[in-house]
């Protein structure tokens, strides 16, 4: 059974579809009149059907009718269907193109063939669009703008960007006098791999200044929304943000409630209620309004009101967390400071932009103990992958560096293999014997379905020689989506094969995904978080791996590169 609004959601893009077919006006105005009367209609639709009363409302024809009664009852219309097929899909998303209506969609697609966005901004270039009649330079500029804006505000921003655009915004919230407490809350305090809207949150008893600050930060470059304790804005980049100000006996409320998800708060008001309290951003209250309901000074306060260990912001998905917590087994999680080194960075040698040297000064840097270097290998041309003869020379020149004491970082040799086509590798056995460590990676053939790509990778797993297999997925966020792989198999073959699963903490990847952690964990998979560092600064990633670590639940003793150097060396020499 249809909803009404449904019902007259499907009316209306019949109406749309006809125009852009070119029908005779009057039967579309009778679709769109029809979705509007279906909308205001007070009497039981179902009884109207049934007693065949809906032939009577004033501007409802027999076709409609039938329609309506379909959709009703079947939930699909095959009218409907047939119509969307005999038009190119591109063309409804074309249609939201603001300043853009059927008429004008249908002049770009028989007149120029405009059949997706892509095509639209090409004849708009062109100058094609500004000589069509109707059209003109205006029309076309605005379209253009409007493409822009529908990529850049559709789009969801990646962690990192996100946090950069956060960061200042929240130190200069905690400098105003006014402020008494400020966090960051949503999905960019839950380490999501990327984030829809900013969420801004404050403690004061004075929002006036606050709100006139944040809505004249610089890098805003709209105002959706201005209120007393709500605002609103976008930066130029196509990122929203929301800034909430609550009185500060609030505060801890409202940040667990803006923290999220919503799946977790749906969890904890339930527990509340089965304790006899209603739980909202503004805090608890009895049910029986005879009771006093407790208040928080700190969000472990919120958490122990409902017998909970406080809950950290990354696992707060709803997947079991609040039951871990009420068991006292929540994870350790991984943290940055337990890390001890890392593998898979590249150099000079294939793609990277610093020499190994200026790598190794980089990772020591960092404090860290050990570096591994892992340059792609030949069959990556294009990365200007090693052969045989370079590698050995790199081999030399790292054996070199590590008994001349420059560094204390010790510089472990590997190499970023690629898997080929039927799972074997672009290194020999004898030639991988002779590394430290190997990552095997998948560069190419992206397309092989799943069942053989998934062959591929296990042939890999399988090779004593591969440590670690490379960014599993190939995916890069908001970029290009993963390959057709098939996970739980490969995190089975890992664990069977004693062989690590990447977490690389490039912030495009994030590749193997946080969902699939707990569970690869659980069967006995190793993580190794790496940075896949094509510089020095990019060491710096190893931060998002371990937000994405933690993320899966991920506790220190199941990351290899936080144990120390003679326990990794003992690890990789495992087989
Ligand atoms: P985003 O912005 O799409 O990356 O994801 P979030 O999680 O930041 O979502 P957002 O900004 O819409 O809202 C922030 C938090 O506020 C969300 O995680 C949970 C809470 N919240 C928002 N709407 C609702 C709701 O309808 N029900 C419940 N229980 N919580 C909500
Ligand atoms: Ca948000
Ligand atoms: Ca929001
Ligand atoms: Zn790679």
């Amino acid at each position: 059974m249809m909803e009404k609004a449904a019902i007259s959601g499907v009316l209306d893009e019949i109406a749309v579809l006809l125009e852009l077919t070119g029908e005779n006006p009057f039967k579309i105005r009778a679709y769109s009149a029809g979705a509007r009367i279906l909308e205001t209609l007070t009497e039981d639709l179902d009884e109207l059907i049934k007693t065949g009363k809906l032939a009577d409302v004033p501007g409802m024809g027999e076709a409609l009718v039938d329609k309506i009664t379909t959709l009703r009852h079947d939930g699909v219309l095959p009218f409907h269907q047939k119509l969307k097929a005999s038009i190119p899909p591109g063309l409804l998303e074309v249609i939201q193109i603001p300043g853009l209506g059927p008429k004008k969609v249908r002049a770009l697609w028989t007149q120029l063939q405009v059949e997706d966005i892509a095509r639209l901004k090409t004849v708009c270039e062109s100058g094609e669009v500004a000589a069509l009649k109707g059209f003109g330079e205006k029309t076309q500029t605005n379209i253009l703008a409007g493409i822009k804006n529908r990529i850049a505000y559709a789009q969801r921003h990646r962690w990192a960007d996100a946090a950069e655009i956060a960061e200042p915004i929240l130190e200069g919230l905690k400098k105003l006098p006014q402020v008494k407490m400020a966090e960051s809350a949503g999905s960019l305090r839950r380490a999501r791999e990327t984030v829809g809207d900013l969420d801004f949150l404050v403690g004061s008893t004075e929002p006036g200044p606050i709100m006139e600050w944040f809505v004249h930060y610089p890098g805003v470059k709209e105002i959706t929304a201005q209120g007393e304790t709500k605002s609103s804005v976008r930066f130029e980049n196509g990122l929203q943000a929301d800034l909430r100000v609550v009185p500060p006996e609030q505060f801890y409320f409202a940040l667990h409630h803006f923290t999220g998800s919503k799946e977790h708060n749906v969890a904890m008001r339930q527990r509340a209620l089965s304790r006899g309290l209603s739980m909202s951003e503004w805090g608890f209250k009895s049910v029986d309004e005879k009771t006093v309901a407790p208040g928080a000074q700190s969000e472990e306060e919120v958490f122990k009101a409902l017998g909970l260990e406080w809950i950290p912001p990354e696992l707060r998905e709803g997947a079991g967390e609040i039951e871990e917590s009420e068991a006292k087994r929540l994870p350790q999680l991984v943290k940055l400071q337990d890390i001890k080194g890392v593998f898979h960075n590249h150099t000079t040698a294939s793609d990277g932009d610093h020499t190994l040297e200026q790598m190794a000064a980089a990772a020591e840097k960092m404090g860290w103990s050990y570096l591994g270097i892992s340059d792609h290998s030949k069959s990556s041309f294009q990365a200007r992958g090693l052969d045989e003869s370079r590698l050995a020379q790199q081999i030399e020149e790292i054996n070199k560096l590590n008994q001349s004491g420059r560094f204390k970082v010790r510089v472990l040799s590997g190499s970023e293999v690629d898997i080929l086509r039927d799972g074997s590798l672009d290194f020999s056995d004898e030639v991988l014997g002779k590394l430290d460590f190997v990552v095997g990676s998948v560069h190419n053939l992206f397309t092989l379905d799943k069942e053989a790509q998934t062959q591929r990778i296990i042939k890999a797993i399988e090779n004593e020689h591969v440590d670690m297999i490379g960014h599993l997925t190939g995916r890069l966020l908001n970029r290009r989506e993963p390959y057709e792989v098939d996970v739980a198999k490969i995190i089975d073959a890992a664990a069977a094969n004693d062989t690590i699963l990447e977490l690389n903490a490039n912030p495009w990847r994030l590749d193997l995904d946080w969902r699939w952690w707990r569970r690869a964990a659980e069967k006995g998979v190793l993580c190794a978080i790496n940075p896949d560092a094509h510089d020095t600064e990019q060491l710096g990633f190893a931060a998002h791996g371990v937000r994405i670590a933690r993320k899966g639940w991920l506790t220190k003793e199941q990351v290899l590169n936080t144990r120390s150097l003679p326990e990794v060396l003992k690890w990789l020499g495992r087989k």
